[in-house]
C-alpha cells in the first residue's frame, strides 16, 4: 500500500494510491493532504484517485442455475451466468469495491436524481452502487417475470413485490449504512449492494480496479474500503 501527493496541478492536488486487498475489508489512511501548502490555499479541494488490487488469483465465482424459473433461464439460454462476487482484471484489477471517506463534512443536499438498479435478466444491475442520505433509490423490474426486492436492513428496510415487468419501486434512504444488502425472495441468487453515505465522497471500483473521488476538502482523510468478499455474498 502505498500513497502521496501529486504536484498541485491547476484542478487540485490529485492523490494516486494502490491498495492490495486480500479479499479482506481495508482501510487505508491517506496523509499527505493536510500539507500546509493546500491547507494554505483554504476552500481548497482535490481529487482521490487510487486502485483496489487483488493480490493472487481470484477465486472462481459460482455459477448460478436459473431454472428456478422458466423465464430466466430462456433470457440466459446459452450463456455461463456466475455469481461475480470477484472481478478481477489481468492485472489485479479488483472491480465493486465501496471506497469511501470517513468522518464529518460540511451538510450539502443529496442529489435529486435517484441512484438506478435494474433487474435485467433475472440479476440486478449494478451489483453494487452508492447513494447519498436522504437521496432515492429506484429499482425496476426489466423481465418478463415476477421480481421481488427485499433489503435487510434495520434502518432502511424495504420489502416489495414487483410482479410485473416495468414497474418502478421508489424508496428514499433514510440513514447511513455501509452496506445495505438487497436480494429478490423469488431468485435467491440475486443479491445488489448499497452504501449509504452522508457526503458525496465514495466511489466503485470499475472493471479495472480504479476508483476517483472528486471535490475532496483539502485535509486528512480516512478513506475505508468494502467489498463483499469477505461474507461470499451470503451477508
Ligand atoms: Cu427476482
Amino acid at each position: 500500500m502505498r500513497s502521496g501527493p501529486n504536484p498541485p496541478s491547476k484542478a487540485g492536488p490529485t492523490y494516486r494510491i494502490a491498495v492490495a486487498l486480500p479479499l479482506c475489508l481495508g482501510v487505508l489512511t491517506l496523509t499527505g493532504a493536510s500539507s500546509a501548502p493546500i491547507a494554505a490555499q483554504g476552500g481548497a479541494t482535490g481529487t482521490i484517485t487510487g486502485r483496489v488490487r487483488l493480490q493472487g488469483p481470484a477465486p472462481p465465482n459460482a455459477v448460478i442455475r436459473m431454472g428456478a424459473d422458466p423465464r430466466c433461464s430462456r433470457a440466459t439460454r446459452g450463456q455461463r451466468i456466475t455469481q461475480d462476487v470477484v472481478l478481477r482484471s489481468a492485472d489485479g484489477g479488483l472491480a465493486n469495491a465501496f471506497v469511501h471517506l470517513e468522518g464529518k463534512f460540511p451538510a450539502t443536499p443529496a442529489p435529486a436524481e435517484p441512484v438506478t438498479i435494474d433487474q435485467h435478466n433475472c440479476l440486478f444491475v449494478p451489483r453494487v452502487a452508492g447513494a447519498r442520505v436522504g437521496q432515492t433509490l429506484q429499482i425496476t423490474n426489466s423481465d418478463p417475470t415476477a421480481h421481488n426486492v427485499h433489503s435487510v436492513s434495520q434502518t432502511n428496510g424495504f420489502n416489495t413485490s414487483q410482479p410485473k415487468q416495468g414497474m418502478v419501486y421508489k424508496v428514499q434512504l433514510k440513514t447511513s449504512e455501509v452496506m445495505i444488502r438487497i436480494r429478490c425472495d423469488i431468485h435467491s441468487w440475486m443479491t445488489t449492494y448499497v452504501g449509504v453515505i452522508p457526503h458525496p465522497y465514495f466511489a466503485v471500483s470499475g472493471a479495472d480496479g480504479t476508483f476517483t473521488i472528486a471535490r475532496v476538502p483539502a485535509g486528512r482523510h480516512t478513506i475505508a474500503i468494502w467489498h463483499e468478499a469477505p461474507s461470499g455474498g451470503r451477508g
